[in-house]
C-alpha cells in the first residue's frame, strides 16, 4: 500500500467533498477517501527519508525477539529511562519496557493503578515542565496556520473522560514463539503489556475545531517530545508519531492530562497523552507536543514499517497499517502456579476486545476438553476489559492446563492459533497456562 510515487497531480478540492468535520462522513467513508489517496501516491512521509523507510522493512523482519535488555542493565526495580519504581512482584522489566504481572492485577480492581501499569517506551521517559509545555496544531489541514495550546488552555475547554485500556500490538508476542513455534521480531512480552485507566481530558476533536479544521483535513498526526527513536541498526526515525485517520481522531480520541483522577504520571506521558481507545497502543502517544493536520494521508515508520502484519500470507508491503486491538483473555496466576489439590480455587482472570465488548468468557482447566462459562464481574463495554472468575476444584496432583476463551459482540471467539505475522502482532489465539496440582 505504501505509495512509490512520491507525488502525482492532487485531485482538485470539490466544494463537494464530505468531510468529517461538516459531520456527514462516517469512519468508513473516510478510510476509502484516504486509501484513495494512497493509492494514487498522495501520501507524503515526514521526518523519514524514503529509502530509509524501505531498508527498516528488511531489517525488522531479522531482528529476533528480545528476551532481556538490549543493552543497559538497570539496577533491580528499575529499568532504563522509566522513572516510576518497578518492584519485581508487579512488573518484569524488558530493555526500555516494563510488563505487569498479570497475577499482580488480581490486587486491582477495574482500573489499573499508576504503580501497576506496563510501560512501553521507545526510549527514556522525559521530564516535561506542565507549566511550560505547549502543544502546537499546525499543518495545510487546518484554516488559519497554526495554533498553540498550553494546559491552562486545554482545562478551559469542556472537560471529557472515558475508561479505556491502553495494549501494546505486541502484547502476547511470545505465544508465537511459545506456543506456536515461530519466531518473531520485538519485545518478548507475555500478557500483561495492558492496562485499563479513566482518562480525563479534552475530546481531540474540540482541539481540532478550536484549531480551525480545514474541510478537507484527511489525517492528523500527533507527535511526542521524547527522544529520537535510533533502531539497532543505527537509523534514527525521529520521535514517535503514528498519523490517525480524521474520522477517528473527530470520534472518540481523547487529550489526556489525567490517569485515574491523578494529573498523568511521567511515564504515561505527563502532563498531555494521546488516548485513542481500542487502537494499538502506538497510537496513544504520549508526551505529544505538536499535532499535524494534514490534507493528504500522512506516513511515518509507525505506520508503515511497523504496525501491519508482514510475512507469507501479507502484500510484501505489509497489511493495511494496523488500528483495532484484537481479543484476549488471560489469567491472574504466575506461569506455572501451584495449586492445592482437593481443595476449591476461584480462579480470575480478565477478557478485552477491540473490537467489541467482551459478550461471554469460557474456561477450561482440563486442556481444552470440556468449557464451562465463567461468571463475568464487570458489566461489558467498548474499550474496557472484563473481569471473571470460575471455581475449580482439582482432585489429583499433576499437570494441568488452563485456558480462557472469550466471545466479544462482534461474534468473534478467540480461535486456537494466531496467523503468523513476522513481528508478532495481534497475538489472539487461546493460551494454554500450565498449572501445578500438587
Ligand atoms: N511519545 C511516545 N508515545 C508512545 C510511546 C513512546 O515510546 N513514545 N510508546 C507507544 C506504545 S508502543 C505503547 S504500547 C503505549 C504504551 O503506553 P504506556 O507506556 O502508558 O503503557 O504508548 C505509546 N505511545
Ligand atoms: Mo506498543
Amino acid at each position: 500500500m505504501t505509495p512509490s510515487t512520491p507525488s502525482t497531480p492532487r485531485t482538485p478540492s470539490s466544494p463537494r467533498t464530505p468531510t468529517a468535520s461538516a459531520g456527514t462522513l462516517g469512519e468508513a467513508a473516510y478510510d476509502r477517501l484516504r486509501l484513495r489517496q494512497w493509492l494514487t501516491g498522495e501520501a507524503r512521509a515526514a521526518g523519514v527519508a524514503r529509502r530509509d523507510v524501505l531498508r527498516l522493512a528488511g531489517v525488522a523482519a531479522t531482528v529476533p525477539v528480545l528476551g532481556g535488555a538490549p543493552h543497559a542493565h538497570a539496577a533491580p526495580g528499575t529499568a532504563p529511562g522509566i522513572v516510576k519504581p518497578l518492584p519485581d512482584d508487579v512488573f518484569t522489566v524488558r530493555g526500555t519496557n516494563a510488563e505487569t504481572r498479570f497475577e499482580a492485577l488480581a490486587a486491582t480492581g477495574r482500573l489499573t493503578p499508576a504503580s501497576h501499569f506496563f510501560v512501553r517506551n521507545h526510549t527514556t521517559t522525559p521530564r516535561l515542565d506542565a507549566g511550560t509545555w505547549r502543544l502546537t496544531v499546525w499543518g495545510d489541514g487546518l484554516t488559519g496556520g497554526a495554533r498553540e495550546f498550553t494546559l491552562a488552555d486545554l482545562k478551559r475547554l469542556p472537560s471529557a473522560s472515558r475508561t479505556a485500556f491502553v495494549e501494546c500490538a505486541g502484547n502476547g508476542r511470545s505465544l508465537f514463539t511459545t506456543q506456536q513455534g515461530r519466531q518473531v521480531s520485538g519485545t518478548a512480552w507475555t500478557l500483561g503489556a495492558v492496562g485499563q485507566a479513566h482518562w480525563r481530558g479534552v475530546r481531540l476533536a474540540d482541539v481540532l475545531s478550536r484549531a480551525g479544521l480545514a474541510r478537507h483535513a484527511v489525517d492528523v498526526m500527533p507527535r511526542g517530545l521524547d527522544d529520537d527513536y535510533i533502531t539497532a541498526d543505527g537509523t534514527n526515525l525521529g520521535r514517535v508519531r503514528r498519523p490517525l485517520p480524521l474520522a477517528k481522531a473527530l470520534d472518540d480520541v481523547l487529550l489526556a492530562y489525567e490517569m485515574n483522577g491523578e494529573p498523568l504520571p511521567p511515564d504515561h506521558g505527563h502532563p498531555v497523552r494521546v488516548v485513542v481507545p481500542s487502537w494499538i497502543g502506538v497510537s496513544s502517544v504520549k508526551w505529544v507536543g505538536d499535532i499535524e493536520v494534514s490534507t493528504t494521508p500522512l506516513y511515518s515508520p509507525w505506520n508503515t514499517d511497523f504496525y501491519r502484519l508482514f510475512g507469507p500470507g501479507h502484500p510484501p508491503q505489509g497489511s493495511v497499517p494496523l488500528t483495532r486491538q484484537t481479543l484476549k483473555s488471560a489469567f491472574e496466576l504466575p506461569w506455572n502456579a501451584r495449586l492445592a489439590a482437593g481443595t476449591r480455587h476461584r480462579l480470575t482472570g480478565r477478557s478485552w476486545s477491540g473490537g467489541g465488548a467482551v459478550d461471554r468468557v469460557e474456561v477450561s482447566t482440563d486442556g481444552g476438553g470440556t468449557w464451562r462459562r465463567a461468571r463475568l464481574h464487570d458489566v461489558p463495554r467498548r474499550g474496557s476489559w472484563v473481569r471473571w472468575s470460575a471455581d475449580w476444584h482439582p482432585r489429583a496432583p499433576g499437570p494441568a492446563v488452563l485456558l480462557a476463551r472469550a466471545t466479544d459482540t462482534t461474534g468473534r471467539t478467540q480461535p486456537a492459533t494466531t496467523a503468523h505475522n513476522t513481528q508478532g502482532y495481534l497475538f489472539d489465539a487461546v493460551v494454554r497456562h500450565p498449572v501445578t496440582v500438587e
